[in-house]
């Protein structure tokens, strides 16, 4: 009987049909990540993985690799567009060096609570996002985006307060031009590492200091070589969900509409991981044996403000796409 035959039959027996229409292992697909399979990211990815093998009987079946072993983020990424990899979640700000606008969401205090930033990404801001993405770079963004964090300074050597205690400091930045650009505008010397090595330029102090939300911080280890914690909050940082455009198409609709269906829950149900994770962390690195200090984070914004950081990307931008994340924000930036 031939494809067509066997799928009218099958057609009415609900999730299954696709599967037994289709060999099983028919789409076998790699899923990249830079952060340990404890993180809720690799847990709630593996989660959609498993839904998806079983409500296709096989047919795609996603392996996940975390913990950068594809490949530290810079070259995953060129892995995902040329096909090598299928599956990649990567932050918007690292994306950026492909989709300019992808890093706009990391402006200095844009947003000041979670119920922001979801209106923000899975609203206007989000969408525009997506549709850069989404323009000729061989890759699309899953509709929602993942959770990663409002991310705070660590440090090895003293604690920071103010930028004051940032000037000259050696901080590692994950590779993206805002990320430097920002560093700079509080007096810092940044230095771009991805987070493959994170860990090790702290160890070996080719970097005193670091910016990652709570649960990276507690999933990469990095309480083990660091000693403050300055809850600066200064941008908030996601993953998105990216895939090979082709491997993507390659899919029949209805697998296509499964896989999407399945990623974007468990991008909801990490965040909901990570809402749990950030009022309970503090309290889990602080017997690690950090300390914890509140900022200034008026000084902070105010050190942007003077060196020209929020002119410089308004215009990197464009007035367009900056009114975008002003009403996404939900007010007026500095
Ligand atoms: O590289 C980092 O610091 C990390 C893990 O937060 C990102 O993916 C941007």
């Amino acid at each position: 009987m031939g494809i067509l035959g066997r799928r009218a039959i099958l057609a009415g027996t609900g999730a299954f049909a696709i599967g037994r229409a289709r060999a099983a292992g028919e789409f076998r697909y790699k899923f990249a990540s830079n952060v340990p399979l404890t993180h809720p990211l690799n847990v709630r990815a593996q989660q959609a993985a498993d839904r998806i093998r079983t409500e296709s009987g096989g047919a795609l079946d996603i392996q996940v690799f975390p913990n950068n072993q594809l490949g530290a983020d810079t070259d995953v990424l060129s892995q995902l567009r040329s096909g090598a990899v299928e599956f990649f979640t990567l932050s918007g700000l690292i994306l950026s060096t492909l989709v300019p606008v992808a890093s706009i969401n990391g402006i200095g205090f844009a947003f000041t609570d979670y119920d922001a930033v979801w209106r923000a990404m899975d609203g206007e801001l989000g969408a525009l996002i997506r549709g850069e993405i989404a323009r000729g770079n061989q890759i699309v963004a899953m509709e929602r985006i993942w959770d990663n964090g409002f991310r705070h300074m660590t440090t090895s050597t003293k604690p920071i307060r103010g930028p004051e205690d940032l000037q000259g400091f050696k901080m590692r930045v994950p590779v993206s031009p805002l990320w430097t650009s920002m560093f700079k505008a509080f007096g810092a010397s940044p230095i771009s590492i991805n987070a493959a090595e994170m860990y090790s330029a702290l160890q070996t102090r080719i970097a005193d200091g670091q910016e990652n939300p709570l649960a990276a911080i507690w999933n990469t280890k990095i309480y083990e070589v660091q000693k403050y914690l300055a809850l600066s909050g200064h941008m908030w940082d996601g993953y998105w969900f990216l895939a090979n455009r082709r491997a993507w198409q390659a899919l029949p609709a209805e697998l296509r509409t499964l896989a999407a269906r399945h990623l974007d829950q468990s991008a909801l149900d990490q965040r909901a991981d990570l809402a749990t994770l950030n009022t309970s962390l503090a309290t889990v690195l602080q017997a690690k044996g950090m300390a914890f200090n509140e900022v200034d984070k008026d000084a902070f914004r105010e050190a942007l403000r003077r060196a020209g950081f929020y002119q410089e990307w308004r215009s990197k931008y464009g007035e367009q796409n900056w009114a975008v994340l002003e009403r996404a924000a939900g007010g007026t930036l500095p």
